[in-house]
């Protein structure tokens, strides 16, 4: 892949972008492809890059309704982690923070990935409990997890409120270090422009509309810009995953809800870590312009209207600044939602399907920013060889029949 001096950099910067080049092609869709991946938010664009880089597949595609990055994938308040309890999930998600160590570099792509640590706030006795379990289970797994007390919380937080008489007292928190924030838009343009350089086509403002199966195989996929031919399909759509399923008569165990986010006016930098409180429902960061980034849990009815309801957002300022009483004088800039597809376990789904060289990839909800990398590897791994990896062997569709669920509602650490 071809690097940029610093003078490139200097004359690209006067020339009113005139000689920029495109980071990614605009490709006709072609009539066959090897492999089509449906889906061009930062799973789908990492598992094309896979693909091609790791088990060089050559001939494939990337579909896209919108453009790419328009999904989740720009939406999310980009908090990386693998503090995980199980040790299916935490293993999984541990392999996604590794590949996220050594992204830039490996994609040549700046993804501003700062490991600021990430605390989970614990407010009565049986968070605390959760929290030591957790963190247990953390480090029998390898993980690099503590168990900080308030006062530790207030020396390396000094704007956070840990008096007792606090409406929800911080009694402590897991603090996993090697945790932090990246930026969304970096890893949809960063897999995007690595995949092109590997040939892949990635085909924006192209809406798939149906899936042809020939004798319980997959064919190809119809679309707002013709039909294409493939014998492998990897959907990974997000919220919209149940739509995709119904085209192959298939239900998936998932319910797709808004979920919010906001941020505040810039400020100078006030904090330097993640902070989470899943028993109150908000948790916050401070970006790189100085916006304060604030979630919330997910609005508990489920629908496709990306945004969400007026009391979701009052009841996570509320929280946030029972927290940080100072933020009560930040005005607000801007607020946006969503769509999360989420599982009973809240749990991913990365899976052959009943139909033959068909594959999805989905019910990550509200954590799968943090797994994009992960996940895009294991899923090509699962296309490739049809056959799952050993990581994504226990996320597969067939638990919700066998009953071997992965229970990480704890640790999802946003209420849904
Ligand atoms: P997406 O980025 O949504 O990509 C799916 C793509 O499929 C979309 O671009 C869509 O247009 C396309 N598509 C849909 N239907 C079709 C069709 N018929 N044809 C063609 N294309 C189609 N996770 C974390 O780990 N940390 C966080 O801090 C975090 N915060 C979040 C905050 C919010 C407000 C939200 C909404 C989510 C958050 N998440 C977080 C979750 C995370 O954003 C998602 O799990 C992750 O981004 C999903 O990535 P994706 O590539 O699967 O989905
Ligand atoms: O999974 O860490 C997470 C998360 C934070 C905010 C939304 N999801």
């Amino acid at each position: 892949m071809k690097k940029y001096s610093g003078f490139s950099l200097f004359r690209n910067a006067l020339s009113h972008n005139l000689n920029w080049k495109q980071a990614w092609r605009k490709p006709e869709p072609k009539k066959h492809y090897d492999v089509i991946i449906v889906g061009g938010g930062g799973h789908g664009l990492a598992t094309a890059y896979y693909l091609a880089k790791v088990h060089k597949i050559k001939n494939i595609a990337v579909v896209e309704k919108g453009w790419i990055g328009g999904g989740n994938t720009g939406r999310n308040t980009t908090i990386v982690r693998s503090n995980y309890l199980w040790t299916e999930a935490s293993l999984f998600y541990e392999k996604s923070l590794k590949l996220w160590e050594g992204l830039s570099q490996d994609l040549n792509y700046n993804v501003m990935f700062s490991q600021r640590g990430v605390y989970n706030l614990g407010h009565n006795l049986q968070d605390m409990r959760d929290i030591e379990r957790r963190v247990s289970a953390n480090r029998l797994n390898g993980i690099d997890a503590e168990v900080v007390n308030a006062t530790q919380i207030k020396a390396e937080i000094p704007l956070i409120d840990t008096s007792p008489d606090a409406r929800y007292p911080i009694l402590g928190a897991s603090l996993q270090r090697r945790g932090g924030v990246a930026r969304h838009d970096a890893i949809a343009w960063g897999f995007a422009r690595a995949a092109d350089a590997l040939g892949v086509d990635i085909i924006e403002q192209c809406e798939v509309t149906g899936i042809h199966r020939e004798k319980g195989r997959v064919t190809g996929i119809d679309t707002t810009r013709g039909k294409i031919n493939a014998p492998k399909i990897g959907v990974v759509v997000a919220g919209n995953a149940s739509v995709l399923a119904k085209m192959v008569d298939l239900r998936l165990p998932i319910e797709s809800h808004p979920l919010q986010a906001f941020v505040s006016e810039p400020m100078k930098p006030v904090l330097d870590t993640v902070v989470m409180s899943g028993a109150v429902h908000g948790y916050v960061s401070q970006s790189d312009k100085g916006e304060l980034v604030i979630g919330a849990g997910v609005d508990s009815y489920v629908g496709y209207g990306q945004r969400g309801s007026f009391q979701t957002i009052e009841h996570t300022l509320e929280a946030i600044v029972q927290l940080f009483p100072m933020f009560s004088r930040v005005r607000l800039l801007r607020m946006w939602g969503g769509i999360v597809d989420v599982c009973p376990d809240a749990c991913p789904i990365v899976s052959k399907t009943p139909v033959d060289g068909l594959y999805f990839n989905c019910g990550w909800g509200t954590g799968g920013f943090k797994a994009t990398p992960g996940s895009g590897w294991a899923f090509a791994h699962t296309i490739a060889n049809d056959h799952p990896h050993e990581l994504n062997a226990p996320f597969s569709l067939e638990r919700f029949t066998t009953g071997a669920l992965i229970d990480e509602h704890g640790a999802a650490a946003v209420a849904h």
